[in-house]
This record gives structure tokens, C-alpha cells and sequence, in this order.
């Protein structure tokens, strides 16, 4: 199979991916307080390369298992961001949504799996999945993320135990941003990469370790290409930090600004980091930069209304697709 090299087009609309989730997520932070969204907003603020990266330019048919940080997954496959934030401000769109909140939305137009509240558990059905696309015959790679906290349940390990002996087209992508809530990635693991776990399993284990798009984006195509040609599992770790909240308002925040401020210097800037680049190649000016963000500061304000003025579900609506 060949592989897709990535040119300047595909570097300047990852970029325009990246800044519309991070945009996107600024935004839904701050409608918070306005008590309308039915949501605690899960940001993915300094990570939205990693499925920003990992999703840009996979095929259609491939399925993705998002964590509850996954909005740059749902943007990166074309979701439109006022369907995002309609379901965030719990609207009726389809009949399931607003039942699942944002961060569990299973959207299959878009290839997207739907996932749980129980972390961990979305790895056992990304795993689940690719065992269906290999008993079907088909071409199709599933791509899951998940974070550090994840990779310490049962379902993580039994998983890729089964993926990797049943050799199954899938992607394990650990979002390390060393904090599972409260809890920091030194208080709950012993080992200092996540991916040394692959080793445990015999499939290949992958360090991303710093903010680049580039880099998880290329070793997602690689490890896509190995699941395509049938040669099994991956498992990436990308590290990362959150650089705002677990979930809620920004002034829930526990850890201080200087640790927040060290990881952004340690690991970089995501997007800073690619328009820097993009400029010092002369492939992005200024101009251009303000032009991405008004057009994505407009898209905003309709989603906005759009996500206000669409319909909140009909009661007879409640009972539909519950089965127990
Ligand atoms: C089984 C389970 N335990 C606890 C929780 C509460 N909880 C929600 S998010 C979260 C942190 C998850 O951390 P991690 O997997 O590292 O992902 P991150 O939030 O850092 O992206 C926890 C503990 C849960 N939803 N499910």
C-alpha cells in the first residue's frame, strides 16, 4: 500500500483544524457559566494535535473510538461545530442526540463509535470493533484514544492482549497528559512510558514526545498502514498536558500555573509550534492567520445561534431506543 506524503495543503488545513477545536472548546468554556449547556465541557485545550493528527486524511470507512476529550476528533472528520454545540446545549438532532452527551457521541455517518462515562471501557469496544471489521472481510483500521487514567484499567490490558493475538486492524492512542483528573500520572503508574505496555502484549509500542502534529501524524499513517496490511496493532503514546480544567469552569483548576506553564515549555505549543513553521516555510502570513480566525470567530457565532434556536427533545422522544 502507498503512503500519502504530507504536503503544504495538508499542513495548513491541520492547522485550521487545530485552531477551530482549540476555538471551539474557548468557547463552550465560556458559555459555561450561562448555565444553558448540559455539559461540563471536557476541554482538549493543548492537546488537539493528537486526534487532530491522528484523524486528518484517514478513509471514510475507518471507524474512531474519541475519549471524552475528543472534540478535535469530531471536527478533524467533518462534524459540523454546531451540531457539537447543539448537543451540548442538549437539543434534539437526530434520535440520539442530545441522549449522549458530546463526549460520548457516537456519530456513524462520520465513522464515529459511540463511547461511555465508564473510562475504559471504550477500549474494549474499539477492540470489539475491529474484530468485526476483520470477521467481515473489510479494509477498515479503528482508531481509539483514551488517557493515561485509562491505560490503568482492566480493559486496556485485555484488550490489546486480544487484539494483539487475534492480529486486529487497531490503533491504541494513549492521550499521556499525566493527570487522570486530580490524580497525577506518578501516583498511578509505575513505568515511565506508557507504550514500554506494548511490549507486554508483542505489538509495537510508539513515544510521541512532544506537541507535534507532525509527528503523531505520522506515526498514526504508519501504524494505520501496519493494521491495514494486516500486521495487527499499535499502541501510541502521545505525550501531552491539559493545559486547562479536568472539566467545569476554568477556576476549578488544582494545579498551579507554574506546573502548567513547565509542561507547555517541556513538551510546546501545538498550534503556535505549526504556525511558526508554516510562516518560516512562507507557506502562511499573518494575514492569512487573521482570515482563519475570523472565518472561524463567525462559524462560532452561528453555531451559537443555531445550537440556541434548535428544538429541545419531545418527551415521547425519552423512551426511544431503550431496551431495559
Ligand atoms: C471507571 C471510572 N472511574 C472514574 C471515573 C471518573 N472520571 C471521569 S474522567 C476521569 C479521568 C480520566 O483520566 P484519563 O483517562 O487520564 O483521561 P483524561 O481525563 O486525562 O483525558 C475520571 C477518573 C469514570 N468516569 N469511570
Amino acid at each position: 500500500m502507498v503512503k500519502m506524503e504530507i504536503d503544504n495543503q495538508d499542513l495548513l488545513e491541520m492547522f485550521r483544524l487545530m485552531l477551530l477545536t482549540r476555538r471551539f472548546e474557548e468557547k463552550t468554556q465560556e458559555l459555561l457559566p450561562s448555565g444553558k449547556l448540559q455539559d461540563f465541557c471536557h476541554t482538549c485545550i493543548g492537546q488537539e494535535h493528537i486526534t487532530v493528527g491522528a484523524c486528518y486524511n484517514l478513509k471514510e470507512t475507518d471507524l474512531i473510538m474519541p475519549s471524552l476529550r475528543g472534540r478535535g476528533a469530531y471536527i478533524a472528520r467533518g462534524v459540523p461545530i454546531k451540531t457539537l454545540l447543539a448537543v451540548m446545549y442538549g437539543k434534539q438532532l437526530g434520535s440520539t442526540m442530545p441522549k449522549e452527551s458530546v463526549h460520548h457521541l457516537g456519530l456513524p455517518e462520520y465513522g464515529i463509535l459511540v463511547g461511555t462515562g465508564i473510562i475504559g471501557s471504550d477500549i474494549a469496544k474499539a477492540t470489539g470493533a475491529a474484530l468485526a471489521a476483520k470477521l467481515r472481510g473489510t479494509t477498515q483500521v479503528v482508531l481509539d484514544f483514551f488517557g493515561d487514567g485509562a491505560s490503568n484499567r482492566g480493559d486496556f490490558h485485555e484488550s490489546l492482549n486480544l487484539a494483539a493475538i487475534w492480529n486486529l486492524p487497531v490503533v491504541y492512542i494513549c492521550e499521556n497528559n499525566h493527570t487522570a483528573m486530580s490524580t497525577s500520572i506518578t501516583e498511578s503508574t509505575a513505568v515511565e512510558d506508557i507504550a514500554d505496555r506494548a511490549g507486554g502484549y508483542g505489538i509495537p509500542g510508539v513515544v510521541i514526545s512532544r506537541n507535534d502534529i507532525i509527528a503523531v501524524h505520522t506515526a498514526v499513517q504508519d501504524a494505520v498502514y501496519r493494521a491495514r496490511d494486516g500486521e495487527g496493532p499499535t499502541l501510541i503514546e502521545c505525550k501531552t498536558y491539559r493545559w486547562s480544567v479536568h472539566a467545569g469552569l476554568p477556576s476549578l483548576e488544582s494545579r498551579s500555573k507554574e506546573d502548567i506553564e513547565f509542561w507547555k515549555r517541556k513538551l510546546g505549543y501545538p498550534i503556535m509550534d505549526l504556525k511558526k513553521e508554516l510562516m518560516m516555510r512562507g507557506i502562511l502570513t499573518k494575514q492569512e492567520v487573521s482570515e482563519i480566525e475570523a472565518k472561524i470567530r463567525h462559524d462560532l457565532e452561528e453555531a451559537v445561534e443555531f445550537a440556541k434556536k434548535s428544538p429541545f427533545p419531545v418527551v415521547e422522544e425519552a423512551l426511544k431506543h431503550v431496551y431495559a
